[in-house]
């Protein structure tokens, strides 16, 4: 048996590491953010003591992050798909961000994430990836659609001998030193700003669709286009970075905060800021330009809300949820684990299998399960409030099909539905809690 180094939790913990060194360089405000974020949990975690940690220990969240990244056709979503296996990254949940309105973008989504509580726990890295829809008639008319694909089929994003690694570590389960830190080389840097001069005018004409479609179709390379770190008081945060005289967007998306658990995800940013970029124009003469593309985003992570916590939110908001724990769990609206407690003083009453006795009496206690996932409408937002200026698009035209067995097929991996994730998790939770207490219930035999 040969001896493996390096695992696939490490890869993506030092990956992770190694985006955020390499984006700290590249994008400054980001550093601001991180250490504001920090100074904001330290407060909160000596303010609020244990409960600061029941979203996740301490040094989880100071390590989470979660990127952005965007492709543009099936083959480069299928090579994202074989790098981020190889640290344990799986595809959870499908987004479609062309419907979003007046933010409508052209691309469809999906989230690579661990998705085993231990790995989550280990460290959460998640990637949000977007593939550029170039069949889609409403931003894109059919001539347009041949040119953007010709040049999207010229590039590579990622060079083979990456591309090979990463099916070794998957079948392996992990890297040789050696091989581990040329793997994590030549992945950190298929993510890094290029400085191969963009051609001017073909970028123009993509902006006109959408800098969306700008930054994924005009230029030969991908980058990371924002990473976030987590922070335990949003607001908190948005407050400081505003008298620190960044340009925070207008608000926090996601569900406000009231004085109930936190729910879902809250995420605010800075906006995207001019960083020089090489633009070569029609004439060939090659000059120094700015791009504003890239931004720096925050968030604070809540409960996951189950379909129907999920509906009440989407239609009336976060005011309509009830306001404890015991509630939203008993009320089938958030996802909480069980944990037995069995040595709970003894009265008269043996536990039974009925939940909301066992949680009542104090049988079994509630932990929260974290959301993993994203939200389309902050996504969506967060898009919007990142894009220079109005884009064209033909609304009278029918879009192209996009759905989760897409975005399957074109990996060649199932993608994870975030709702089973969860109610998988909780189950699991209750059947062990109930053999542990001894109960008995009617299915078992
Ligand atoms: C992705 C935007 C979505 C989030 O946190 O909702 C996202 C992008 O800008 O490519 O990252
Ligand atoms: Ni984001």
């Amino acid at each position: 048996m040969r001896v493996l180094d390096i695992g696939a939790t490490e890869l993506r913990a030092a990956f992770a590491r190694r985006l955020s060194t390499m984006y700290a360089g590249e994008v400054p405000a980001y550093r601001t953010l991180v250490e504001v974020a920090a100074e904001v949990n330290q407060e909160v975690l000596a303010a609020d003591g244990p409960a600061a940690e029941r979203l996740g220990s301490i040094a989880r969240v100071t390590e989470e992050r979660h990127g952005a990244i965007r492709v543009g056709t099936r083959d480069e979503l299928r090579q994202v798909g074989d790098l981020f296996a190889a640290m344990g990254m799986s595809p959870v949940g499908f987004y479609d961000l062309r419907d979003a309105g007046p933010a409508a973008v052209p691309v469809v989504s999906t989230a690579f994430r661990p998705v085993e509580p231990a790995e989550l726990a280990a460290n959460p890295f998640r990637v949000f990836v977007s593939v550029l829809a170039t069949d889609d008639r409403r931003f894109f008319p059919a001539e347009l659609q041949d040119e953007v694909e010709r040049f999207l089929a010229r590039r590579t994003l990622f060079p083979p001998e990456l591309i090979k690694l990463a099916g070794r570590a998957e079948a392996d389960g992990g890297l040789g030193g050696a091989d581990a830190a040329r793997f994590l080389d030549l992945a950190t840097a298929a993510f890094a700003l290029s400085p191969e001069p963009i051609d001017r005018d073909w970028y123009d004409r993509l902006e006109r669709v959408s800098s969306v479609a700008a930054d994924i179709g005009g230029v030969g390379s991908t980058h990371i286009n924002h990473l976030t770190p987590r922070v335990l008081d949003i607001d908190e945060l948005y407050a400081r970075m505003q008298r620190r005289g960044i340009e925070m967007i207008d608000e926090i998306q996601g569900p406000p905060r009231n004085d109930g658990p936190a729910v879902l995800l809250r995420q605010t940013s800075f906006r995207a800021l001019a960083e020089p970029r090489t633009l070569r124009a029609t004439d060939g003469t090659v000059e120094q330009g700015s791009l504003r593309v890239r931004f720096g985003e925050v968030e604070s992570r809540g409960v996951a809300l189950t379909p129907a916590g999920r509906d009440r939110y989407d239609a009336t908001g976060v005011e309509d949820l009830p306001r404890t724990e015991r509630d939203l769990a008993l009320a089938d609206l958030a996802y909480y684990t069980v944990r037995a407690v069995p040595d709970r003083r003894r009265d008269d009453r043996a536990p039974d299998g009925d939940l909301t006795t066992l949680v009542d009496d104090g049988w079994v206690e509630l932990e929260p399960i974290v959301y993993e996932d994203f939200l389309p409408r902050s996504a969506a937002g967060i898009f919007r409030s990142n894009l220079a200026g109005d884009t064209e698009s033909d609304r009278s035209q029918d879009g192209s099909h996009r759905d989760s067995a897409w975005i399957e097929a074109a990996l060649d991996r199932p993608v994870h539905d975030l709702f089973g994730l969860y109610a998988g998790q909780r189950d699991a939770s209750v059947g062990r809690a109930l053999r542990t207490l001894g109960v008995v219930t009617g299915a078992s035999t």
